[in-house]
């Protein structure tokens, strides 16, 4: 019997990192996973695969951080991950106008910190670890759609050009040093697990409970913007599926339809029976110093090479994120009607 195969993924509490989770937890890895250390637990997303430490577990949490390089080197040696899926980062592209540094040195350095433990473990022991770099649609910015691989970069702000770097730099190493690096080049893709201030998210939680009364309005920024939205679920097969090919290669990921995000509105508004003009209102606080209007992938060479094609449509994620939500809301109307309200969260960003 073969061994099974060990994963190292940074980001795991994130959204991808959940799903990524259980698609290699259920093709037999063991899982292995970097939780930065907070002041409140962070680990909803994952806490249903989550076995008590003290058990036998095929899932494994690490502290550490992107920005420490000798947790990182540690990490790989302690671990001795087949697979590494590097996809922590600050993601939030408003947030990256604030925090620019802070987002250069998680989304760009950060890369290079994991790719310089990498080749540092491959040329002591002579293993082979396998790379996923979780790039960006972002780093097309103002290029027109729709966008293939051979599109050129015209990043649009602080997160999108730390991610240009992480690419180039994931390139570097696989053409200096031989190392397998892929490069998933992921247009925006959604769930129910989405982070509450992305705009699908926001939309869907607004909604369902502005149905319930929980809510009164959504304040939104640009809603002209066009995006190709796809499933996370599945996203991350394709990631998979990049580290299994015989070769390392770069791969636009996407389903090849946008739509705005007043045509999202109809879709979520709709699907609940209102008048989504009557309950948005644009609010400047939302625009971005700069924008991307228009993304739209072609992801041809994914679907011939690694024969991967996305389930959903923008339709039906839009239906599954809503009926998500409305459980969500129905269970927060049950704890206002018993005297236990929560104080709504709003993202300011
Ligand atoms: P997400 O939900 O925002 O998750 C980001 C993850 O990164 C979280 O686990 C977060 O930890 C972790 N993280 C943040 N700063 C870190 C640091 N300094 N050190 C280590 N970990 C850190 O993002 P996602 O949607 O799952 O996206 C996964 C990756 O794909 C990201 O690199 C993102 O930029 C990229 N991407 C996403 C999309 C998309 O549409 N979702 C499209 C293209 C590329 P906490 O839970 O502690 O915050
Ligand atoms: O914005 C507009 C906003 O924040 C989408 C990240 O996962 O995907 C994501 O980045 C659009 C933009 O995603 C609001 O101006 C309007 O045009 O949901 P978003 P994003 O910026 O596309 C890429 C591929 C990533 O890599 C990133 O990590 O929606 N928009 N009103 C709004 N956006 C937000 N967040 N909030 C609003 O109120």
């Amino acid at each position: 019997m073969t061994a099974p195969r060990t994963a190292l993924i940074t980001g795991i509490t994130g959204q991808d990192g959940s799903y990524l989770t259980e698609l290699l937890l259920s093709k037999g890895y063991a899982v292995h996973g970097v939780v930065r250390r907070a002041s409140l637990f962070n680990t909803d997303r994952i806490d249903h695969l989550y076995v008590d430490p003290h058990q036998e577990s095929r899932i494994h949490l690490h502290y550490g951080d992107l920005t420490d390089s000798g947790a990182l080197r540690n990490l790989l040696e302690e671990v001795e991950p087949d697979e590494l899926y590097n996809l922590g980062a600050q993601s939030h592209v408003r947030v990256s106008f604030d925090q620019p540094e802070y987002t250069a040195d998680v989304v760009a350095l950060g890369v290079l910190r994991v790719l310089e433990a990498v080749r540092g473990h491959q040329r002591r022991t002579g293993r082979q670890v396998k790379v996923y770099q979780a790039g960006s649609s972002e780093m097309f910015g103002s290029a027109k759609p729709r966008q293939t691989e051979a599109t050129r970069f015209e990043p649009r702000s602080p997160y999108a050009c730390a991610k240009v770097f992480a690419h180039y730099q994931c390139v570097n190493h696989r053409e200096s040093y031989g190392l397998f690096i892929a490069n998933g080049v992921l247009f925006n893709h959604e769930s129910p697990r989405r982070g509450e201030t992305f705009v699908t998210r926001k939309i869907t939680r607004a909604a369902t409970r502005i149905k319930l009364g929980l809510q009164e309005k959504l304040y939104l920024g640009n809603l002209d913007a066009r995006r190709d939205w796809g499933f996370a679920g599945d996203y991350v097969e394709a990631m998979w599926r990049m580290l299994q090919a015989d070769r390392p290669d770069d791969y636009v990921v996407a389903t090849g339809e946008s739509i705005t995000i007043r045509a999202f509105l109809g879709l979520v508004f709709g699907a609940l029976d209102l008048d989504w003009e009557a309950l948005v209102e644009v609010d400047p606080r939302y625009f971005r110093p700069a924008e991307v209007d228009h993304l739209e992938g072609d992801s041809a060479k994914a679907r011939r090479l690694l024969g991967w094609a996305p389930t959903t449509d923008v339709r039906a994620l839009a239906k599954m994120m809503v009926e998500s939500d409305l459980r969500l809301a129905e269970r927060e109307l049950v704890l206002k009607r018993s005297g236990h309200e929560e104080a709504p969260r709003g993202g300011y960003r």
